[in-house]
């Protein structure tokens, strides 16, 4: 069988949300011409509470896809939660970090598994079915770093016999982030399954787990303007019966990442070197790019790089490119060393929300405290959507008193 894996599709991001809709469209009706069936592991909407209009657009395209003539069914769901499956069409997904809502609590994933668009995996077993050949996926959706062992220990998921089991999840992997010990590990993943596949990290990789192979396909849209998000977006596809699997890619939206060092350089300078730079870029490239220039080194004394007025570029080239100039690494000449200690610090390598939650672990330890679910009372913090935020405050003590009883 010819499974498509496809991930972080983050329909709804506002950023670039016509970038994500069309990328992930692309990416699904790409694979349900050249595969059986499609898993998807984490990250289909972009927020847990997608409004309405992003809702429906996931909708459009996933009840397209659901009649696309596929020859692969489901033909069993085993799920440990007791849950059922509303549809046999060989979509199979789970919820990422930004669908992850309290747990038992439905989910935006979710509320797609119950429309019958496809199926939900989460902490459940899908075998598909196509002409005697039996795949069998199961799903660990997007969990918080402390809860992923234990889960893990009381789920025990196990291959089924006489079928290619695929295991799937969406986590950060510690040999991949080596920056935070919470995460795990590949030794962590059960062992007797045929291919790992996971999500959460946006850009493509590719290992060994088990002897197995492990996938990562990267998001199908560009979301954090890191410099390793300058190849192409797109999917793998995994043929369970050679074991080969290629990239396919899809039409994305090109992203090209500068770096540009100064030294005692006057604003004028800067300004015009940046100029000529997303100049070059942009006659080099016919269709809009996103270009983020990294600037880094140091300015003439007393300036500020904020007072440089760089955002004037970005309207200059409005109608060729999208740009965003990062003036973070570049100080006022003298305060180099500030800058030094800056760049050796972890906040260079992690995603902000990782940060955050880093930061709140290792106070709680400095604390003393154990035994304390800290990506779960993150999110309760986190939850923007909450406008009253006296009822956050509310869910929090529940939760630590919770907490000091049990
Ligand atoms: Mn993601």
């Amino acid at each position: 069988m010819k499974i498509a894996i496809i991930s972080d599709m983050h329909i709804g991001y506002e950023r670039f949300e016509l970038d994500a809709y069309a990328q992930a469209k692309d990416a699904l009706s790409l694979a349900a011409q050249k595969a059986d069936a499609i898993i998807i592991p984490g990250d289909v909407f972009d927020n847990r509470n997608p409004k309405p209009d992003v809702i429906a657009s996931a909708i459009n395209i996933f009840r397209d896809l659901s009649k696309s003539g596929w020859k692969a069914r489901v033909s069993s769901f085993i799920s440990s939660r007791g849950e059922a499956s509303y549809t046999d069409v060989p979509i199979l997904a789970i919820p990422g970090t930004h669908e992850r809502v309290a747990e038992g609590k439905a989910n935006a994933l979710s509320l797609l598994g119950l429309a019958g668009l496809l199926v939900d995996v989460s902490e459940a077993t899908a075998t598909l079915e196509k002409d005697g050949e039996k795949v069998a996926v199961f799903g660990l959706g997007g969990l918080s770093e402390e809860r992923v062992k234990q889960r893990l220990q009381e789920l025990k998921p196990s291959p089924v016999p006489s079928a290619f089991n695929i295991f799937m999840l969406h986590q950060s992997i510690y040999e991949l982030l080596p920056f935070d010990n919470s995460f795990i590990r590949f030794e962590d993943l059960p062992e007797g399954f045929d291919l790992y596949v996971d999500g959460h990290i946006h850009s493509r990789f590719e290992s060994k787990v088990h002897g197995k192979p492990f996938l990562i396909p990267g998001s199908t849209v560009i979301t954090q303007l890191k410099e390793n998000e300058q190849s192409k977006k797109g999917f793998f596809i995994y043929d369970t019966l050679s074991g080969v699997y290629d990239f396919i890619e899809i039409k994305s939206r090109d992203f090209v990442f500068r770096k540009m060092g100064f030294s005692e350089a006057r604003p004028d300078e800067i300004m015009q070197r940046c100029d000529e730079e997303i100049g070059r870029i942009v006659s080099n490239n016919a269709s809009k790019p996103i270009i983020r220039l990294q600037l880094e080194g140091t300015i003439e004394k007393g300036r500020s790089p904020s007072g440089m007025g760089l955002s004037s570029l970005a309207q200059k080239y409005s109608k060729s490119a999208l740009i965003e100039i990062d003036t973070s690494k570049i100080v006022p000449a003298g305060l180099e060393q500030e800058l030094e200690s800056i760049r050796s610090s972890k906040i260079e390598q992690m995603p902000i929300k990782e940060l955050g939650m880093s930061t709140l672990r290792d106070k709680m330890a400095s604390l003393g405290i154990k035994g304390l679910d800290v990506s779960a009372l993150f999110e309760l913090l986190d939850d923007s959507s909450t406008s009253a935020k006296s009822k956050t405050a509310a869910k929090v003590l529940d939760f630590l008193e919770h907490y000091a009883s049990g």
